[in-house]
């Protein structure tokens, strides 16, 4: 950079789902005083995309950065849910340390083992930070001593087993090394009023007065007196180490995320390993190893930028160990070195775990298809699946004998749910299949991908919900009551036995249940998973449903339509109560009867449908069933729409 700072710090914030990373960079945004007073500061500020903001979720890593007295630090927030993992993967390698933050009340989860086990085996030190000591219920202690057995049965290194603690309330920015006083923001509630800018002295002095004393007034929205996030800020400088790579020798720049603006084009972003890196620069652009003889492709950089808190800054160059974003080269995929022209060496390629799950993308040939899409065809599905493989790294493309159907692989429902919310956002419409697990031959054996499940349900539903377990085949590693009428179940399944549990799960539970689960590993096929649906309603013809008619057929099950939905032969418009499938007519209107006299005829009392979620409808289809998706409707129907052909298909398969 122009002016380099004299200390460089490049970290990874990691956890499980919703443990508070990107409240935790807020906070670190906001003190490092990356804002003006007045700036309007949105929640969650780095979950920019609209698909996060409405779920509440990190789905893309991305990075900001703060200044910190002297040190510039990069920040890279991550995402907890398991099936964007891929994600967290090829971030790491950008970064010399990671926080690792852990929640206060539930402890190590899942995808804190897997984030875990990633950054040890890059050889990194987490520094942990039990985040949410506020909470009621929060076990600090409890918290660090599970996250030392994590470590511990997972292999980390004497170094990495040292690690250092830091207790944060991110929510109400502040974090202290002292577990009396993040025990005593739980006792408290641990509000904070705010950092209040003493001098370090008078918070410590402060901090001891409350460890002291907790709540001595009863008030239960006292933070520790002027607390703040110093305490993180100095441990990240004292424990990550400043980056090596010496600017001295040619250069090697891995890119490790790709962005796009309309403006300046494809945008690459990465770590420089070695070297120096400067604004119109030439490079050899570098897709693995050259071969004997090959010459390396060359190409010139535009621009480069730093960042500088979520902003993107234009620099003259940039040396060994910044994180920088580069413009003007068009041939950029994850993993591409951009190397000096003269030593035109790769980094080795950034590897990914395999998919796990995988799903038929089809062009929509229902007979409502192309009504609200702009794109349809099965050439704009190939050029935007293929567009997607630049930047997802975890997801695989597949063409199939048929032109019109690409199998598409993922590490979950939700990673390959996302790609279809913003492919229908976009415009496009498609018809996908039912979720299938990825199979493998290990050793001549098939196998499938097992996860590790955790659920946390109230004791009362404790009974269902491992009954329901137990034909999915999960074997039950784990139990724990938190003896405050909650327990902990710990599985490990086929991760075939986990689709279509969320929704039976929330229903075992009312809602109240929590579950989590992590992909683990391959292992030998476990026997058969009953699949024990109820049959479904089918329509007999196209037309608009008609409220009588459907009032009709209430008594045999539940709806998926309501009057005026436009329907067609074959498409599914409810669930039979009984487990055959059903063709029934919703168009047909009222006979001229004396239906009459029961008084209802103009008001008649329909039970509202079941809403059609992308994630319900995935989960619910059966085989021979598909989810038709547009920008403006999500419906089923039977892959063969007409009931001779589904007779015929039927027989065939028998
Ligand atoms: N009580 C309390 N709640 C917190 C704290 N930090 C975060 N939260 C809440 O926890 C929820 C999840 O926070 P996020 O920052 O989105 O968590 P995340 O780890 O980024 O989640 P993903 O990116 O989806 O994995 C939000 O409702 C936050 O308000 C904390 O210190 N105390
Ligand atoms: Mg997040």
């Amino acid at each position: 950079m122009s002016t380099p700072p004299k200390i460089l710090r490049n970290i990874a914030i990691i956890a499980h789902v919703d443990h508070g990373k990107t409240t935790l960079v807020d906070k670190l945004l906001v003190q490092a005083g990356t804002f003006a007073k007045h700036q309007h500061i949105a929640e969650r500020m780095m979950d920019t995309n609209d698909l996060e903001r409405e779920r509440g979720i990190t789905i893309l890593a991305k990075n900001c950065s703060i200044r910190y007295g002297d040190a510039h630090i990069n920040i890279v927030d991550t995402p907890g849910h398991a099936d964007f993992g891929g994600e967290v993967e090829r971030v790491l390698g950008m970064v010399d340390g990671v926080l690792l933050l852990v929640d206060a009340v539930e402890g190590p989860m899942p995808q804190t083992r897997f984030v875990t086990l990633k950054a040890l085996k890059l050889g990194l030190s987490p520094i942990v930070v039990v985040n949410k000591v506020d909470r009621p219920g929060a076990r600090p202690e409890w918290v660090v001593n599970q996250t030392f057995e994590l470590f511990d049965r997972i292999g980390a290194t004497e170094e990495q087993l040292d690690f250092p603690v830091v207790y944060a309330s991110a929510l109400n920015g502040w974090a202290t090394l002292d577990v009396n006083v993040a025990k005593a923001a739980s006792e408290r509630g641990g509000r904070s009023q705010g950092p209040k800018g003493a001098s370090p002295r008078d918070r410590a002095e402060a901090d001891n007065a409350v460890g002291a004393a907790p709540g001595g007034s009863g008030e239960a929205d006292q933070a520790p007196a002027n607390a703040d996030m110093r305490p993180l800020f100095e441990t990240i400088l004292a424990h990550v180490p400043a980056p090596v790579g010496d600017p001295g020798e040619p250069l090697q720049f891995q890119i490790a995320a790709l962005d796009y603006s309309s403006y300046v084009g494809r945008l690459g972003i990465g770590r420089i390993r070695r070297g120096r890196l400067a604004a119109g620069q030439e490079v050899a652009v570098l897709n693995g190893p050259l071969a004997e003889g090959q010459v390396a492709p060359k190409a010139r950089i535009t621009q480069i930028f730093a960042f500088a808190g979520m902003e993107r800054v234009p620099v003259e160059s940039a040396q060994a160990g910044d994180i920088v974003l580069v413009t003007g080269i068009d041939e950029l995929a994850i993993g591409t070195t951009l190397a000096a022209v003269e030593t035109p060496e790769a980094l080795p390629p950034i590897m990914v775990d395999e998919p796990t799950l995988s799903m038929y993308f089809q062009v929509n040939t229902s007979p409502l298809a192309g009504r609200d899409g702009k794109y349809v065809t099965s050439r704009n599905l190939r050029d935007r699946l293929a567009k997607e493989m630049l930047t997802n790294v975890a997801l695989r493309v597949e063409g199939t004998g048929d032109t019109d159907s690409f199998l598409v692989s993922g590490r979950g429902e939700l990673h390959l749910t996302i790609l279809i919310e913003n492919m229908r956002r976009e415009g496009y419409e498609l018809a996908a299949s039912r979720p299938r697990v990825v199979l493998r031959e290990i050793g001549g054996v098939a196998s499938e991908p097992f996860e590790l499940l955790s659920v946390d349900v109230e004791e009362v539903h404790q009974g269902a919900v491992m009954e329901a377990i137990g034909p999915r085949r999960g074997d039950l590693t784990n139990m724990e009551s938190d003896s405050r009428g909650r327990a902990r179940l710990e599985y490990r399944i086929p991760a075939r036995g986990l689709i279509g549990f969320q929704g039976e799960f929330m229903n075992l539970t009312r809602g109240t249940g929590l579950m989590s689960h992590v992909f683990d590993g391959y292992a030998p096929l476990k026997g058969e998973i009953p699949d024990r649906r109820n049959g479904v309603l089918i329509s007999a013809e196209d037309g608009e449903a008609v409220a009588y008619a459907l009032w009709k057929l209430q008594e045999r099950g539940r709806m998926f339509v309501s009057p005026g939905d436009k329907l067609y032969e074959g498409m599914i418009i409810g669930i039979h109560s009984r487990d055959n499938d059903l063709v029934v007519n919703p168009i047909k209107g009222k006979q001229l009867t004396n239906v009459r006299s029961s008084g209802k005829d103009d008001a008649i009392a329909l039970t509202p449908p079941i809403e059609l979620t992308l994630e319900y409808a995935v989960e619910f289809i059966a085989d021979d069933e598909l989810v038709e998706v547009t920008p403006k409707s999500i419906r089923i129907r039977k892959r063969h729409l007409k009931e001779h052909e589904r007779k015929k298909a039927s027989r065939e398969a028998a």
